[in-house]
């Protein structure tokens, strides 16, 4: 096992990982900008080193740094947390040949997700559903009006260097296929460097439902169930839960079976989070995502496994220590993803938290680097606490979750708890009948 983890990023993730390593007995190394010197990650671990000025591009995705930050105190391995460097081959391959592990998957499956076209093609071979549309790149427009014809409208046209939604646009009928090919391959150009774009049919109220895999290195791949994570703004996850209300237990096998079936073919190793649109009973693959994502916790609370700590020993060359038969998903887990913003506006709200109380109690969890005193900088993402709550039913979950949104207390800057509050409160959240569109259709409505 590792003596030693350097942790590649900061806020939240940064402390989530330091509690698994030191549960494991294993030393950390928090790395961090000029703007984090007083952050939490870096007053809990065991060395620190300053990487740079506040700009991300110039600390937190800088890799000369990170990477002599990590032969300097002697780190065998890099775990990379989410955002930043998580998904980036050319890292995970710069960190391999230093001789340092790199905790996530191998940089070719992550170059291969990366690629939106070629990973559909991947899993589709290895018997994933995936949403109709083009094989393969639009050569032109007059090949984009062909295949929309062949699929129906509406369609979708979206970047293969994309993910996030950026450069996406939808073509409602033949005569708007030509523009929305030529708009999407600008944006997708100026927004990725690169201009190759495919079409899918347009699925148009449909649920994202995503399956948490891991994978060792000696053929085990289990799947941890789904979360669904619909309740989206601006395609930020707002709201996460598992298991989804819309899903049975027959169809969670089948597609839990179908995942760790494809992963194991792939020889996919680590963790990894397989993302589908959900729309009347059908699963369409959209994309692969291949690190530790914000909303793992929820898959945590209703299987009791550590997802991090089964990430460092997958990393380390060790066994799953379980099959699937072994994992019990047990209740009903909800986070909600609470920002430095302003509820009804959504600005930013950087500065001096005064007063700082999280809730507590059984099935209660706050994944939060904030603390009485702490400045919120400017510079990074405003997700501040993950306030995550498990019940032995959904129905129970909601009222644990509702009593800790009541007690939480975060002074000094706006946060979005209020926002919280409204949103389990409202009658279709309660019913689980929600989708993508939903949470923007609310936001539209509320607040007069
Ligand atoms: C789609 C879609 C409808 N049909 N693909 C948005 C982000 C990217 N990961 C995929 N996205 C979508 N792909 C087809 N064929 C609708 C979306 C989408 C979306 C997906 C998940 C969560 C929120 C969303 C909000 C708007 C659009």
């Amino acid at each position: 096992m590792f003596e030693k983890i350097l942790i590649a990023n900061r806020g939240e993730i940064a402390l989530r990982i330091h509690r698994a390593c030191h549960e494991m007995g294993i030393k950390t190394v928090a790395v961090h900008s000029t703007a984090d010197a007083d952050a939490m990650h870096v007053r809990l671990a065991d060395e620190s080193i300053c990487i740079g000025p506040p700009p991300s591009a110039d600390s937190y995705l800088n890799m000369p740094a990170i990477i002599s930050a990590a032969e300097i105190t002697g780190a065998d391995a890099i775990h990379p947390g989410y955002g930043f460097l998580s998904e980036n081959a050319r890292f995970a391959d710069i960190v391999t040949e230093h001789k340092i592990v790199f905790i996530g998957p191998k940089g070719d499956h992550i170059r291969l997700m990366g690629d939106k076209i070629a990973a559909k093609e991947a899993v589709r071979k290895l018997g994933i559903p995936v949403v109709p549309g083009s094989e393969g790149e639009l050569k032109d427009a007059n090949h984009a009006v062909r295949i929309a014809k062949e699929i129906g409208f509406p369609v979708l046209i979206k970047a293969a260097a994309g993910g996030g939604g950026r450069g996406m646009k939808v073509a409602r009928s033949e005569d708007q296929v030509a523009n929305a090919f030529r708009a999407a391959r600008t944006e997708a150009k100026a927004a990725f460097g690169d201009d190759v774009v495919y079409m899918e049919k347009f699925l148009q109220n449909p649920r994202h439902i995503e399956f948490q895999v891991l994978a060792d290195s000696f053929g085990n791949a289990v799947h941890l169930g789904e979360r669904d994570c619909s309740l989206q703004r601006r395609h930020q996850k707002v709201i996460e839960e598992a298991p989804s209300p819309a899903l049975n237990d027959d169809q969670r096998r089948e597609m839990g079976e179908i995942c760790v079936n494809a992963i194991l073919k792939l020889g996919y190793l680590g963790a990894g989070t397989i993302e589908f649109l959900y729309e009347d009973g059908k699963f369409y693959f959209i994309e692969m995502n291949t690190r530790l994502q914000v909303e793992h916790p929820v898959t945590e609370m209703i299987t009791g496994l550590d997802l991090v700590r089964q990430q460092i020993r997958i990393a380390a060359g060790e066994e799953l220590p379980f099959k699937q038969q072994d994992i019990r998903f047990s209740g009903h887990a909800i986070e909600c993803r609470i920002n430095a913003e302003d509820p009804l506006t959504f600005a930013p709200s950087p500065g001096k938290v005064t007063d700082y109380h999280p809730p507590g109690g059984l099935d209660v969890r706050v994944d939060s680097a904030l603390y009485s005193g702490y400045t919120v900088p400017p510079n990074y993402d405003s997700l501040i606490s993950k306030l995550v709550v498990h019940g032995n039913t959904r129905e129970g979950c909601l009222m644990r979750l509702r009593r800790s949104l009541e007690e939480y207390v975060i002074g000094g800057i706006k946060n979005t708890i209020p926002l919280h509050q409204m949103l389990i409160a409202n009658p279709d959240f309660i019913n689980g009948e929600y989708n993508i569109h939903w949470l923007e259709n609310f936001l539209e409505n509320y607040g007069e």
